[in-house]
């Protein structure tokens, strides 16, 4: 399915039903008091979080919702019935706006939040009987559910993120460390959208993430940049991704902490590791010295995997 990680959605809550004019009728008793019942309230509309999905596909292709009116109330004190209310099933991930206010987000499987409330019922005419108005010939109207257009935006949730220039390897990495099996190929944005695959031999379960290229400018949207330093924001760690077989390797170092720090602080403070790639084509390995934990790996042929494997299990 088509990885879609921002949509807007308009979703409308029932309004509810009426409060009911009714006064008893029975037999031998000429004049009954009122019991006209209570309009039902409104359905509501949810969203609701759920582990198998990883995009907003959905509702990009259906992106409007209505709950269920409620019912009218009816005599004999009745109360009209509630209106349905709708679930919209969401990833793990999202968050949730409505103008410029965050209304919060769902991190968790079958976590349930409010995105409209339905509309409460008119009371009936029961309610309003008085020492000098025995017969109330009124009661209320049922309230307006909310209406709202939300955005939506995921931000994929992982422990790790790969994050490296076009062409570093990243996706190499994940099929060697992952059960995951993204594209490679060897010209740069071949991943379009993250992937993400579960970490192999570890009981933890271990999400990681491979990150699309990022570029010089990726801050200001620049290449597919911007976009996916969103779901980088969530991971606990980073792990730069960076080819060493390019003469200057530690220029990409710069160029992605540079964008890190024009994102946000949030981004170039959070714990980070170095990853060398590609030390298969080079005779010898220099010797870096940089405030991270580094790595130096060929992800293709599978050196020192192993120690890497171990570090981000810790
Ligand atoms: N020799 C060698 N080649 C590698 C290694 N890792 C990756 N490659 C090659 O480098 C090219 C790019 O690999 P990818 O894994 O697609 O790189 P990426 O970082 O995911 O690239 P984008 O998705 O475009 O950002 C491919 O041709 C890989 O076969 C390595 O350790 N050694
Ligand atoms: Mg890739």
């Amino acid at each position: 399915m088509k990885f879609i990680d921002e949509a807007k959605i308009d979703i409308q809550a029932g309004n509810g039903g009426n409060g009911c004019v009714s006064f008893r009728r029975e037999k031998f008793v000429p004049k009954g008091g009122p019991d006209g019942g209570d309009g039902g309230n409104g359905g509501s509309v949810y969203l609701i979080g759920k582990k198998g999905l990883g995009t907003l596909y959905d509702l990009k292709v259906q992106p409007h919702y209505k709950a269920g009116r409620g019912a009218h109330g009816k005599g004999k004190k009745m109360i009209g019935k509630k209106g349905k209310d709708v679930y919209i099933h969401v990833p793990l991930g999202v968050v949730l706006i409505n103008g410029d206010r965050i209304l919060g987000e769902i991190l968790t499987h079958d976590q349930i939040l409010l995105a409209a409330k339905g509309g409460k019922g008119g009371r009936g005419n029961y309610h309003f009987l008085t020492f000098t108005n025995q017969s109330p010939r009124y009661s209320e109207e049922g309230k307006e559910g909310e209406k709202k257009t939300l955005k939506i935006i995921l931000k994929l949730i992982s422990d790790i993120g790969l994050v490296g220039l076009p062409n570093s390897g990243k996706s190499t990495l994940l099929n060697a460390i992952t059960n995951a099996q993204p594209k490679i190929g060897d010209y740069p944005f071949t991943t379009l959208n993250p992937n993400l695959g579960v970490l192999k031999d570890d009981f933890k379960n271990i999400v990681i993430a491979d990150m699309p290229g990022i570029i010089k400018g990726a801050h200001n949207g620049k290449g597919l940049g911007l976009q996916f330093l969103r779901h980088i924001e969530r991971t606990n760690v980073i792990v730069l991704v960076i080819d060493i077989s390019v003469s200057h390797p530690l220029d990409q170092y710069k160029c992605l902490l540079n964008e890190f720090k024009k994102y946000s602080d949030a981004l170039l403070n959070k714990p980070r590791i170095v990853v060398f790639n590609k030390i298969d084509l080079l005779d010898t390995i220099p010797d870096y010295n940089l405030p991270e934990k580094i790595f130096y790996i060929s992800a293709l042929k599978g050196t020192n995997i192993e120690q890497l494997i171990n570090s981000l299990c810790k």
